[in-house]
């Protein structure tokens, strides 16, 4: 096989591209560019975002899940490619769709299925469900299903990390539909005055709801978004982790020494529903997406191609793999009991941290 090399092509003073050069070289040894412990990582993490996602499947259907869900199958090499290169005190901020966002930067499993299950145990004590998962220690710091809702305190995370001189760097996670939000421009503008260490992270998957991107946008450029404000703009392939955990070094470590923001579009698919598994519109099966185009980047499944760069790069035995499998699906299963044993919150405490004056 040839040699493919991870390019970072600098266009003009702030746009960059980032992608695949593929050499005609015969080397084999194309991935040695990552440890065997990162490449491990990458695909466990993904893993584990997955089955645990799959595993809600069939209570969301059955209805004994509650709390809405938005599935994030098919987009889990961003947020662990990024997630990647942060410490445990940087801040990572999400939107509705942020299963993987809190996996990936630590939370709790257990304490996120808890959550979806409405119990006390929850990481948001049971009140908050599927679009409220928050775990401070671990820095994730918010997660709210308004859209672009975060964008800004992920801005105010970040002013405060420069102004304290704490050397973290924010992530703030939201979709192509937050491109349609002015407080995404009001933030690039501050970040970019500012020279805050945030990374704006978007992860485009060509639908908000069940609107294509073409019906909202005139071109299809939002890797361009935060040029006028003099930010460093990337788009990256969304599917594939080496990519994102390659983009994502960069613009952390850039972040880190002074030289953020940056911003980053990443082209990505979900596999499923906008919410619950299917795209159910008024409770019937209506994927509005054409088949073709489903099947197309189904094909492009992120945790299939790092399964195949693994075995065919003889980086981890099959046996290895099975065993990292068995691991997550125990990990899945513990976190399912434990949510399953867990109590409700107590009807005379749902008032408890509810805000009054
Ligand atoms: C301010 C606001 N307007 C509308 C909604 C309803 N809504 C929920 S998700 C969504 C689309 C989000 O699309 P995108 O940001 O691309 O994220 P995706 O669901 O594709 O991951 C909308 C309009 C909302 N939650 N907040
Ligand atoms: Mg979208």
């Amino acid at each position: 096989m040839g040699l493919s090399v991870l390019i970072f092509t600098q266009i003009n003073k702030n746009i960059f591209t980032f992608g695949t050069l593929n050499l005609n070289v015969n080397y084999s040894n194309t991935y040695m560019l990552y440890s065997k412990d990162t490449l491990i990582k990458l695909y466990r993490t993904m893993l584990r975002i997955r089955l645990v996602e799959e595993s809600l499947v069939e209570p969301i259907n059955t209805g004994d899940i509650k709390t809405p869900v938005h599935l994030y199958s098919g987009e889990e090499a961003i947020a662990t490619g990024i997630t990647a290169s942060l410490t445990k005190s940087d801040y990572v901020f999400g939107n509705h769709r942020s299963h993987g966002h809190y996996l990936a930067k630590g939370g709790d499993m257990g304490k996120m299925v808890a959550e979806i299950y409405g119990k006390e145990s929850g990481c948001s004590r049971g009140r908050g469900g599927s679009m409220h998962l928050i775990d401070p220690e671990k820095g994730v710091m918010g997660i709210v299903p308004i859209v672009a809702g975060t964008i800004s305190l992920a801005l105010g995370a970040a002013l405060a990390s420069k102004i304290r001189k704490d050397n973290r760097v924010t992530v703030s996670f939201f979709g192509d539909g937050a491109t349609g939000e002015g407080v995404l421009y009001e933030s690039l503008n501050f970040a970019a005055l500012k020279k805050l260490p945030i990374i704006f992270a978007c992860e485009n998957n060509l639908y908000s709801t069940h609107l294509p991107i073409k019906e909202i946008r005139v071109n299809d450029n939002i890797y361009e978004t935060a040029i006028p404000f003099g930010i460093k703009c990337l788009r990256v392939d969304g599917n594939n982790v080496l990519d994102v955990y390659d983009a994502g070094k960069i613009a952390v470590e850039k972040c880190r020494i002074g030289e953020g923001p940056y911003f980053i579009e990443f082209l990505t698919y979900r596999f499923r529903g906008h919410v619950g598994p299917d795209d159910n519109i008024q409770g019937s099966h209506t994927d509005i997406r054409p088949i073709e185009e489903v099947e197309k980047w189904l094909k492009k499944d992120p945790i299939t191609h790092l399964h195949d760069v693994i075995v065919n790069e003889k980086i981890a035995t099959n046996s290895e793999i099975s065993k990292i499998h068995d691991e997550v699906k125990k990990e899945v299963e513990d976190a399912t009991s434990f949510a399953f044993k867990s109590e409700y919150p107590k009807p005379s405490e749902l008032l408890k941290y509810v805000y009054k004056e």
